[in-house]
């Protein structure tokens, strides 16, 4: 691709780019691996394109990466980690000193050292992913706790479901593709829960929980296990890292990582939350999250689940009735799928309250 030749001379990455492909299952930005010559050997980056349809401040967004990474890499250095070019995410320079190219097209490009051996897991496989990613999705907002200043909002209103629900409702009066007919039984899903919406930001609002510097889109494929410990390496995607509520990180790992089913998965027969995927998760995230949660946030845990599974719900629904707009798709009603199955899983969330509490009651 003809733009790539301009990417590659802009970072300073040494060597000869030799190509580029694309890379992840990410939905949102356009990520590539390039591959360089560098001294008779083949090193990697990741070279991104971000998506400024969805990112409207990219140089804010920028500007919380660069914070969040040096901060997160003085914590590793403090406890003496090592390998921690794998831990942390390294953003390349440009040859101008910055951390972002903006090419001929006005597209923003960032350039990402490459963590070798280690993947983002799409659907989980065994328990072990489930508590290594609670751990280090933990550990990363424990060592933000003191990060100094506030961070950019960089999507105003990510986590407000009130607000996700208001533009629900405003997408289902408009129906401009006429879609709304074929799905009345999702709709009716959604109204019939907006008592859930107002919970956490109503508690955010009055202070009976604190705002904290959260990751705010910790699905499991955004944290990089090892190949071959099984560890979990590194938190990435930090495109949304900015001040929030540990529910909104909580409720969206158990959103991901309690059912072997895919995000989109029709058959919705066995499509169950898994307690025992539950059960790991809440084990990892206390191991490195206890120190600073309160009574109320812990006692909330098991709720964030419902809460935020039914948020990305409404927001695939709303997105199959804008006429596939915001997610990347790669087929036809495949968003339509993917609210069908968030909405499932709310419902055996539902079901499993009691046995969700007791987990918790064992781990305090
Ligand atoms: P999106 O916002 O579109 O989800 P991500 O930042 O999550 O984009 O990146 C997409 C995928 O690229 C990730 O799921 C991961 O597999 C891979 N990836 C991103 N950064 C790195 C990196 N530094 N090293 C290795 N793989 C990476
Ligand atoms: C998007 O970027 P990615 O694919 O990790 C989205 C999340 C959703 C998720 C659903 C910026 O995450 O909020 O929960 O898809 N990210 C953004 O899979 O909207
Ligand atoms: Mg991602």
């Amino acid at each position: 691709m003809d733009q790539f030749k301009d990417v590659a001379s802009a970072f300073q990455c040494p060597g000869t780019c030799l190509g580029e492909a694309p890379y992840g299952s990410g939905h949102i930005n356009d990520t590539y691996r390039a591959v360089y010559e560098q001294d008779g050997r083949e090193v990697h980056y990741i070279h991104q394109r971000v998506n400024k349809n969805i990112f409207k401040n990219v140089p804010g967004l920028m500007d919380n990466i660069g914070r969040v990474t040096r901060h997160q890499r003085k914590k590793f250095e403090e406890a003496g980690a090592d390998d921690l070019d794998r831990r942390v995410l390294t953003l390349v320079s440009t040859v101008d000193g910055k951390d972002y190219f903006v090419d001929a097209r006005g597209d923003f490009w960032r350039t990402y050292v490459f963590i070798e051996d280690a993947v983002g897991i799409d659907v989980i496989e065994n328990t072990g992913q489930a508590y290594e990613s609670a751990k280090a999705f933990g550990e990363f907002q424990c060592q933000l706790a003191d990060l100094p200043g506030r961070l950019h909002d960089t999507i105003p209103d990510f986590h407000h479901t009130r607000s996700r629900f208001n533009v629900l409702r405003a997408a289902i009066d408009a129906d401009i593709h006429g879609r709304a007919d074929a799905v009345k039984a999702e709709i009716e899903f959604a109204m019939a829960r907006e008592e859930m919406v107002d919970v956490v930001i109503d508690l955010m609002a009055s202070g009976g929980i604190p705002e904290r510097v959260t990751h705010n889109d910790t699905k499991l494929n955004n944290v990089l296990i090892d190949n071959a410990t099984g560890k979990g390496m590194c938190v990435i995607d930090l495109d949304t890292v900015m001040p929030g509520s540990v529910l909104y990180d909580f409720g969206d790992m158990i959103r991901t990582t309690t059912t072997r089913a895919p995000e989109d998965e029709t058959d919705l027969s066995a499509v169950e939350m898994d307690i025992e995927y539950f059960e790991a998760l809440v084990k990892g995230y206390l191991e490195t999250a206890s120190g600073f949660l309160t009574a109320k946030e812990i006692e909330l845990l098991p709720f964030s689940g419902q809460l935020i599974t039914f948020e990305i719900g409404l927001r695939f629904l709303t997105d199959y009735l804008q006429g596939d707009v915001y997610f990347k798709t790669h087929r036809e009603g495949q968003n339509i799928d993917r609210c069908r199955k968030q909405f499932k899983m709310v419902e055996s969330m539902e079901r499993q309250a009691d046995a969700m509490q007791r987990v918790m009651e064992k781990y305090q």
